[in-house]
C-alpha cells in the first residue's frame, strides 16, 4: 500500500507516518519548501525505506496533480493547514487558499488521476464553533457555526469532501477531531505554550537552587540569591475557554481506521470530556509541584481572540460504535508526557521558540 500525506512535517502528519510505516505502508510525505530545516519532527525517518519526502504546496493545482499522477497512491490524507486558529484572523486570506482551496486541488486531482484512491480530510471542531447539543456535547449532526476564518475555511473543505463523496461516489471522508496534543505539538499552540513554560521555569528553579525563594514582580519573577537572574511570567489570553483535549498518537490511528471501512463516512473524534485552560495550567504545574501558580501567570489581552469558541466537548460515540475507536491515554497522562518531555528535552527540535 501506498499512501501519500501532505502536511508531513506536523505534529499529526510525523505520528501518521510512524503508523503508517509500521503497518507496512510506502509513505510518501509532502512539505513545503524552506529556507530552514522543517523536517525536525520527521529525523528518525528519514533513512527508512519506506519513507520518501517531495516538493509540493497544497495551494498549486499543478504541482499537487502532478504529484497525484505520478506516486498513484491508495490513499490520501490531507492533514496540511494553516491551522493556527489565532493567525487566522491576520492572515485570513492564506488562511483560506491552504485550507479550503487546498483541500479542493487534492480532491479534484484525485478525482481526474487516481479516482480510487481514497481521502482523509483533516476536519476540526472549530467548526461547531459556538453551536452545543442540548446535551451539552457536539456531535456528527450537530449545526456548524464557525467563529474564525480558519473553522470557515475547514469547514468549506468539509462539505467540498461530502460533495466529492455524493455526486462522484469517490470514496473521501472527514475526521471532526476535537483539539489534541503532544510533546510534538507546535509551540503557539496553548497546551505546549504551558508544559515548555513550566519546564523552563523548573529548569531555572533547578539553576537557582532556591525554588520558593523567588521575588514575583508584575512582569517577571526575580531570584533573590541572584538579584540580576529573572525570568518572565507565562503570559496567556483567555483561561475559561474549555477544550475537549485528546493525544495526538491515539488519534492518528482513527484516521487510518476511516479509510479502512466498506463505506466513506465522518466521524467525530473526542475524548468526550472539557477541560477549561486553568485546568491545563493547574495540571501542568502540579507535576512540578507547584500548587499555588496564580501569580507566575499573567492574563494579557493581547493572546485574547477576535471572537472565541468557549466551550468544546466531543461525543465519540459513531467513532466507537461503527469504527471500534477510543480515546487511550488521559488527560493527565498526555500533560505529564508534555512536561517531562519539555523538561529534558527543552534545547531540542525547536521549531518556534519564541512563547507567543
Ligand atoms: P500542524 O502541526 O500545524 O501541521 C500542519 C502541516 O501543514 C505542516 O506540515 C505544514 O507545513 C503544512 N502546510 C501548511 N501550509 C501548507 C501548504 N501550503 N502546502 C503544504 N503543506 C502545508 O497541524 P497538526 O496539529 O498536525 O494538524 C493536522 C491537521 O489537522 C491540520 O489540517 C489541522 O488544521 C487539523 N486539525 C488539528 C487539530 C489539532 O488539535 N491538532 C484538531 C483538528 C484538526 P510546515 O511544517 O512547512 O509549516
Ligand atoms: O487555543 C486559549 C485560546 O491555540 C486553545 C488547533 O489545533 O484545535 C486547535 O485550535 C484555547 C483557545 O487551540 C492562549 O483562546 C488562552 O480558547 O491551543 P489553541 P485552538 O484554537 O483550540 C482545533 C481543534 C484546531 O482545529 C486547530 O487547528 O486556549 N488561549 N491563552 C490561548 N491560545 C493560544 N494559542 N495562546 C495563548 O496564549
Amino acid at each position: 500500500m501506498k499512501a501519500i500525506i501532505f502536511g508531513v512535517t506536523g505534529q499529526d502528519g510525523s505520528y501518521l507516518s510512524e503508523l503508517l510505516l509500521e503497518k507496512g505502508y510506502k509513505v510518501v510525505g509532502v512539505n513545503r519548501r524552506a529556507s530552514t530545516n522543517n523536517t525536525c519532527r520527521l529525523e528518525h525517518l528519514l533513512d527508512n525505506k519506506d519513507f520518501s519526502l517531495i516538493e509540493g504546496d497544497v495551494t498549486d493545482f499543478i504541482n499537487v496533480s502532478s504529484i497525484i499522477n505520478d506516486q498513484q497512491p491508495d490513499e490520501v490524507y490531507n492533514l496540511a493547514a494553516q491551522s493556527h486558529v489565532a493567525t487566522s484572523f491576520n492572515e485570513p486570506v492564506h488562511t483560506w487558499r491552504v485550507d479550503a482551496e487546498g483541500p479542493l486541488n487534492i480532491l479534484e486531482s484525485v478525482r481526474r488521476y487516481s479516482f480510487n484512491a481514497k481521502f482523509y480530510q483533516a476536519s476540526t471542531s472549530e467548526m461547531f464553533g459556538k453551536s452545543v447539543d442540548q446535551d451539552g456535547y457536539q456531535r456528527e449532526t450537530t449545526q456548524f457555526e464557525p467563529q474564525s476564518p480558519y473553522a470557515i475555511a475547514k469547514l468549506a473543505a468539509h462539505h467540498k469532501v461530502r460533495i466529492y463523496r455524493e455526486a462522484y461516489g469517490m470514496y473521501a471522508c472527514s475526521g471532526i477531531l476535537f483539539n489534541h496534543e503532544s510533546e510534538r505539538r507546535g509551540e503557539k499552540f496553548v497546551s505546549r505554550k504551558i508544559t515548555k513554560w513550566v519546564a523552563e521555569f523548573k529548569n531555572w528553579l533547578n539553576d537557582e537552587n532556591k525554588p520558593f525563594d523567588a521575588q514575583i514582580d508584575q512582569d517577571n519573577i526575580i531570584s533573590v540569591m541572584h538579584p540580576d537572574r529573572t525570568f518572565p511570567k507565562l503570559r496567556l489570553g483567555n483561561l475559561d475557554a474549555a477544550r475537549d483535549w485528546g493525544y495526538a498518537p491515539d488519534y492518528v490511528k482513527a484516521m487510518w481506521v476511516m479509510l479502512q471501512q466498506e463505506q466513506a463516512e465522518d466521524y467525530v473524534i473526542a475524548t468526550g470530556t472539557s477541560r477549561t485552560v486553568r485546568d491545563f495550567i493547574r495540571i501542568a504545574f502540579d507535576f512540578i509541584g507547584i500548587k499555588e501558580w496564580e501569580n507566575l501567570v499573567v492574563v494579557d489581552p493581547e493572546f485574547y481572540r477576535p471572537a472565541e469558541v468557549e466551550f468544546l466537548h466531543g461525543d465519540y460515540n459513531k467513532a466507537k460504535a461503527e469504527i471500534g475507536w477510543s480515546p487511550e491515554t488521559s488527560f493527565n497522562e498526555m500533560v505529564k508526557r508534555m512536561v517531562e518531555h519539555d523538561i529534558n528535552n527543552s534545547k531540542k527540535c525547536q521549531q518556534n521558540t519564541t512563547l507567543t
